[in-house]
């Protein structure tokens, strides 16, 4: 049943949520991997990686996309927990994430925890960034549109652990290169990207990819005080970000277009832009300097 909790799940953001305990489809406690990048020895139950997927009715696309992870993380040195933070879909996005979870195999390296949130793609990722336990924290769409091998590119070695705390994909910096996209979608991200850059992130050219790195002490500052559920989250994250001192680096990807999508490209612009005000008008008032009113 689309929505419905069982056992190893979490409602987070949710009144009366029951159980605040992580819970894990499969128990690989004993599995031990070392990152490369350090001495330091890592478990999936001390995973260096979490890879947070919000998805809103993506039985369709996660098959694939989490077929495609998993290939990619069985060829890592590392451990990783996924968690896919949906809310409220109504198709067969909870059962299909079950149905993936059964098959992970006390040898993998990677768990797959399916959690539920409140509503919108900004509360699922705030979900997911409170309660993942890696070092390094991913937010990933589900449609993959950037090949997840490029989450490379935001993990040490590729990057000086010391030279960031926020490390976001760019489909504008040099180096980027998009695929397919129509004019029409990437006209509206400019428009939208002049807005957000004129009031609240100076510099920074795409704030909107899918694909971000948070270490974790970056996490544990910006996530408690993020406001905004829905898709204008992304500039209020690194909005935060930027007041709290935190180094953020851009990241050039391969960006591939997908012509389904969960945003209606008027209607949600229109929101967007609403709540880039209200950012603004928060950071003004000092909001984000404040102690967070919920830590959920
Ligand atoms: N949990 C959750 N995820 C969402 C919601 N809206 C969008 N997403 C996810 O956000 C990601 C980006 O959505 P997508 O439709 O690909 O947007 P686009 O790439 O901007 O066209 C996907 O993984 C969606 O499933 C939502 O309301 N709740
Ligand atoms: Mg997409």
């Amino acid at each position: 049943m689309p929505g419905e909790t069982t056992a190893g799940e979490l409602q987070i953001g949710i009144p009366d949520s029951p159980d605040p305990s992580h819970g894990n489809f499969t128990d690989h406690s004993q599995t031990v991997f070392v990152a490369t990048q350090s001495a330091e020895e890592y478990s999936v139950s001390r995973p260096f990686l979490t890879i947070i997927i919000p998805a809103y009715n993506e039985s369709q696309r996660l098959p694939d996309s989490l077929t495609k992870i998993a290939e990619y993380l069985r060829s890592q040195p590392f451990a990783t927990e996924i968690l896919v933070v949906e809310n409220r879909s109504t198709d067969e996005t909870s059962a299909v994430v079950r149905d993936f979870a059964t098959k992970v195999t006390a040898s993998d390296p990677f768990t797959l925890d399916l959690l539920h949130s409140a509503p919108g793609k900004g509360a699922a990722v705030k979900t997911g960034m409170l309660v993942g336990n890696g070092d390094y924290l991913f937010i990933c769409d589900a449609d993959l549109s950037m090949p997840i091998e490029e989450v490379a590119k935001f993990l040490p070695p590729q990057l000086d652990p010391d030279g960031f705390d926020v490390a976001i994909a760019s489909r504008e910096i040099t180096g980027a290169v998009r695929y397919n996209e129509p004019f029409y979608r990437h006209l509206m991200g400019r428009v939208f990207n002049h807005v957000v850059q004129k009031l609240i992130v100076p510099g920074i050219e795409d704030t909107q990819c899918g694909f971000k790195m948070f270490t974790r002490e970056a996490a544990a500052q910006v996530f408690p005080h993020q406001t905004i559920d829905g898709w204008g989250f992304d500039p209020e994250i690194l909005y935060i970000s930027r007041i709290r001192g935190l180094n953020l680096v851009e990241v050039p990807i391969n960006w591939y277009y997908m012509a389904e999508s969960r945003i209606n490209p008027l209607l949600d612009t229109i929101n967007m832009v609403r709540e880039v005000l209200r950012i603004r008008l928060n950071g003004v008032r000092g909001i984000y300097e404040q102690v967070p009113r919920t830590t959920e």
